[in-house]
C-alpha cells in the first residue's frame, strides 16, 4: 500500500511548474512507497495562486507561507521562491518539522546556507537541493563511468552554462519575472544561478575544488528597477570565468555568462583522463559522447551513445529503447529519488550540507573576481 506524502509548494513561477509536473508525473513511472499528493501551494498574489492551483491539480492555495508551514496536513514543503527567502522559509519549515526540497542555489552566501544546514540538522528532517541536472540519464552515466575508473586519472574538467536573454539596455530588473537580475532578491548574478549547477555537477563527478581564480563583469550598469520604478545600479555578475584546481590534482574552466547571443541554455561540459573522455551537452541531453584510447587503434574515435536503453540510468522506468526524455524528466528522477531515499532512510543527495559545497565555490568564486586573487575555498 503506498502512503501519501502530503506537499506543500512556495512560489508558483517557473520552478514551482518543473516541480509540480513532477510530483504528478512521478507515480505514473515510478513505483515508490509514498507518493506525493498536492496539498497545498502558496504565493501572495490570490488570483495567480488560485490559477496555479486549478492548472496543476492543489487541493488548496494560501497566500501566508508561514500559515502553509503550520498546517498538520503538510509533511514536505517545496521552496521555489526566489533566493533571499530560502533562508527563513527552510529554517521555519525545519522548526515546524517539515521535509524541504529547496531550490538551487541553498541561499544567497555560505553564511546562511551553514544556517540552514544547521536548522536541518538539529530538526533531523530530510532535505535536498533541487540541482536537477545531475538526473539527466547521460549525466548520471558519466558519474557511473567514472566511478567505475574507466577515465582512469582525470586531467581537466571544462563546463559553460550559456544564455543571451538580458543584453537587451531597457530590460528592468525585480520583481515576479526578473529577479534573477536584482541582487537584492538573488544574490548574484550567473554565478549563484548558472555555475552553480556547472559546480554541483562537476564537485559530483570530479570532486573537491581547492582553490579558484575569478573574473565577473556587469555589462549593463544600470536598469530600471520593477518594485521601485527607478534606475539602480545592477548588484549582479552578468558574466563570469573562473579557473580552479579539484583535490584531485585536475584542473578546471568554468564560464557563465548572459550575453552570448545565439545560446539560450546551452550547459555543456567535457572530462579529459587518462583512457577516455566524455562530454555532454544540454541542447543533446540524451546523448554522452565517449572517447576510449583503449579502444583498437584503427576503430578509435567519439562514440556518440544514445543514452535511451534499459541499462541505462532511469531509462527502463520510461518508454521502449531508443525513445528519449527530455528536461521535465530530470525533476521527475529528483522526486521519485526522494521518495526511495525517504522509504529507505537514506538522505538524498545534494542535501544542504553537500550543496553547502557548491554555495563554498560561488563565494569563492565571488570574493576572488573582487580581490583579482587566487583564493581558497573555505
Ligand atoms: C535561468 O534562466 C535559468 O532558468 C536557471 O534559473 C535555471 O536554474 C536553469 O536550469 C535554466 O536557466
Amino acid at each position: 500500500m503506498t502512503k501519501p506524502l502530503n506537499i506543500g509548494v512556495i512560489g508558483c513561477g517557473f520552478m514551482g511548474r518543473t516541480h509540480s509536473n513532477a510530483y504528478n508525473r512521478v507515480s505514473n513511472f515510478f513505483t515508490t512507497e509514498y507518493k506525493p499528493v498536492l496539498k497545498a501551494v502558496c504565493a501572495r498574489s490570490a488570483d495567480s495562486v488560485k490559477a496555479f492551483a486549478d492548472q496543476w491539480g492543489y487541493e488548496s492555495v494560501e497566500t501566508d507561507w508561514r500559515k502553509l508551514i503550520a498546517r498538520d496536513d503538510i509533511d514536505a514543503v517545496d521552496i521555489c521562491t526566489p533566493n533571499n527567502l530560502h533562508k527563513e522559509l527552510a529554517i521555519a519549515c525545519a522548526e515546524a518539522g517539515k521535509m524541504i526540497l529547496c531550490e538551487k542555489p541553498l541561499a544567497m552566501n555560505v553564511e546562511e546556507g551553514e544556517e540552514m544546514c544547521a536548522a536541518v540538522e538539529k530538526a533531523g528532517v530530510a532535505n535536498t537541493v533541487w540541482y536537477n541536472y545531475r538526473r539527466v540519464p547521460a549525466v548520471t552515466l558519466a558519474k557511473q563511468l567514472i566511478d567505475e575508473g574507466k577515465l582512469g586519472r582525470i586531467f581537466h574538467y571544462r563546463a559553460n552554462f550559456l544564455q543571451d536573454w538580458t543584453i537587451a539596455e531597457d530590460l528592468p530588473q525585480g520583481g515576479a519575472a526578473l529577479w534573477r537580475l536584482d541582487a537584492a532578491a538573488a544574490g548574484s548574478g550567473v554565478t549563484g544561478d548558472l555555475l552553480a549547477h556547472c559546480i554541483d555537477t562537476a564537485i559530483w563527478l570530479n570532486g573537491g575544488v581547492t582553490n579558484v581564480n575569478a573574473m565577473t563583469e556587469t555589462f549593463i550598469k544600470q536598469r530600471k528597477h520593477n518594485l521601485t520604478g527607478k534606475v539602480e545600479p545592477v548588484g549582479i555578475d552578468d558574466a563570469c570565468a573562473f579557473l580552479c584546481r579539484f583535490d584531485n590534482g585536475s584542473l578546471g574552466l568554468f564560464e557563465s555568462t548572459r550575453y552570448a547571443r545565439g545560446h539560450k541554455a546551452l550547459y555543456t561540459f567535457e572530462i579529459n583522463g587518462e583512457h577516455a573522455s566524455i562530454k555532454w551537452d544540454l541542447h543533446d541531453l540524451h546523448r554522452l559522447e565517449y572517447f576510449e584510447h583503449r579502444d583498437e587503434g584503427r576503430l578509435r574515435g567519439w562514440r556518440s551513445i544514445h543514452v535511451t536503453d534499459g541499462d541505462h540510468p532511469y531509462m527502463k522506468q520510461w518508454w521502449v529503447p531508443g525513445l528519449q526524455i527530455g528536461y521535465e524528466h530530470t525533476f521527475v528522477h529528483q522526486v521519485a529519488d526522494f521518495l526511495e531515499g525517504l522509504a529507505s532512510g537514506t538522505p538524498v543527495s545534494p542535501t544542504f550540507r553537500e550543496a553547502l559545497e557548491t554555495q563554498k565555490i560561488c563565494d569563492a568564486v565571488l570574493a576572488s573576481a573582487k580581490s583579482g586573487q587566487w583564493t581558497d575555498v573555505g
